[in-house]
């Protein structure tokens, strides 16, 4: 089949960070034809290799095209996806009504894990001109779209070795590989100075990682340093901070798979962490209304379903706090003592996430019954 994906970049990278795996891994790993429209290819250099000044270009056997206000976008393709509903270009609408074989469209949506989205995943929303939009919807439980993993990063991650992780960490300026590492990965928030805080008065030898972006000015502002660039070493009390560049994709999912315990956001990130098999927690995007408060209590109510209630009511009181944006007074101690179980919690929930079959598989799947 031919795949056309339109991505609008609303902010940060985590809408051209799925679509980009997404569009990447129907080729690669389904042999589809894909072109992925973006209308931001200088947030899209950030997570892989592509030209900002070229109109068309082909990476890893994708098609990208540079989606602007100019831009005609009349794809033939037997799949039109509108990623977190963006919505389609007037030109691409009319080559999908002209089509002699009526496209599938579907709308991917953001991910959830609330119990609304399996009822909500794959309805059916008639469009005129004999098209008809699906709604698609990522999600944790059966009954939904799945989330992305590809087959490839799974054999990595199966591969990946003590030693591949202290030459990753060493390759990032790291002395000693050998005690507690995190990564840090998040949006402005508060609750960074009392993390620091509290890291700094355990007295434990921690590495924290921190990758580029909105959260390096507080974690400066924490330790008073001024401003922090990319591959600076700092040290206060115990605590090793690195600060990161941005890696690619694949490289950030092996810094992930190398940290004990690794703070995300957003929603890539977010499903990644989730891959790599270890604890983290997870700095929501937030919304006015507060929304994102349910959809996280409904991710930690699933996540910690089969855990015992004291383990789950640590992690749930630290998720909170993060995101509210204050930790209280021992609230770090409370979430390094669990680490060692949550170790193991992590690997089974990851090897449900496996069960559910992957996001783009779902896709190949539900397409092919829609396409007449
Ligand atoms: O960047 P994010 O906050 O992205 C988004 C957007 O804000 C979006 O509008 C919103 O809808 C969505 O979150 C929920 O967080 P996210 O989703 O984790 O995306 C980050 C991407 O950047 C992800 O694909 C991983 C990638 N990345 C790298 O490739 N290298 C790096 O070094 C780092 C730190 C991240």
């Amino acid at each position: 089949m031919s795949w056309s994906v339109f991505c609008r970049v609303v902010d940060n990278y985590g809408d051209i960070g799925v679509c980009w795996r997404l569009a990447r891994q129907l080729h690669l790993e389904y042999d589809e034809q894909v072109t992925l429209w973006v209308d931001d290819l200088v947030a899209f250099g950030h997570i892989a290799p592509v030209r900002a000044d070229a109109e068309e270009q082909l990476l890893e056997g994708v098609r990208i095209c540079h989606w602007h206000a100019a831009a005609q976008p009349a794809d033939d393709a037997d799949v039109v996806i509108e990623a977190f509903a963006c919505e389609l270009p007037a030109s691409q609408k009319a080559a999908m009504r002209a089509r002699s074989v009526t496209p599938v469209w579907l709308n991917l949506e953001y991910l959830s894990a609330e119990d609304w989205v399996i009822s909500c995943h794959g309805m059916a929303s008639p469009q005129g001109g004999g098209l008809t939009k699906y709604f698609f919807f990522p999600g944790f439980a059966p009954g939904t779209g799945g989330v992305l993993a590809e087959q490839r990063m799974l054999a990595a991650r199966a591969a990946w070795t003590t030693q591949d992780r202290f030459a990753l960490l060493a390759g990032l300026g790291v002395a000693r590989p050998d005690i507690t590492t995190l990564s840090l990965f998040a949006y402005e928030n508060s609750a960074i100075a009392d993390l620091i805080g509290q890291l700094r008065a355990s007295g434990e030898p921690v590495n924290l990682l921190v990758p580029m972006g909105r959260a390096l000015p507080q974690v400066a502002a924490a330790i008073g340093h001024g401003t922090l660039t990319p591959g600076q070493h700092v040290q206060v009390d115990a605590l090793n901070i690195y600060t990161v560049p941005m890696l690619p994709q694949h490289r950030y999912d092996q810094l992930l798979w190398s940290c004990d315990l690794n703070f995300v956001r957003g929603e890539d990130s977010f499903v990644r962490a989730q891959h790599a098999m270890h604890p983290s927690v997870w700095h929501i995007y937030p919304q006015d209304d507060a929304a994102h408060e349910i959809k996280l209590e409904a991710f930690v109510d699933r996540y910690t379903r089969h855990w015992p209630a004291q383990d789950a009511q640590v992690l749930r009181a630290f998720w909170l706090a993060w995101n509210r944006g204050a930790l209280v007074p021992g609230q770090w101690a409370l979430l390094r003592a669990l680490l060692p179980q949550w170790q193991g919690y992590a690997r089974t929930w990851s090897a449900r996430l496996d069960a559910l079959g992957n996001l783009a598989g779902n896709l190949v799947k539900f397409a092919k019954t829609k396409l007449k």
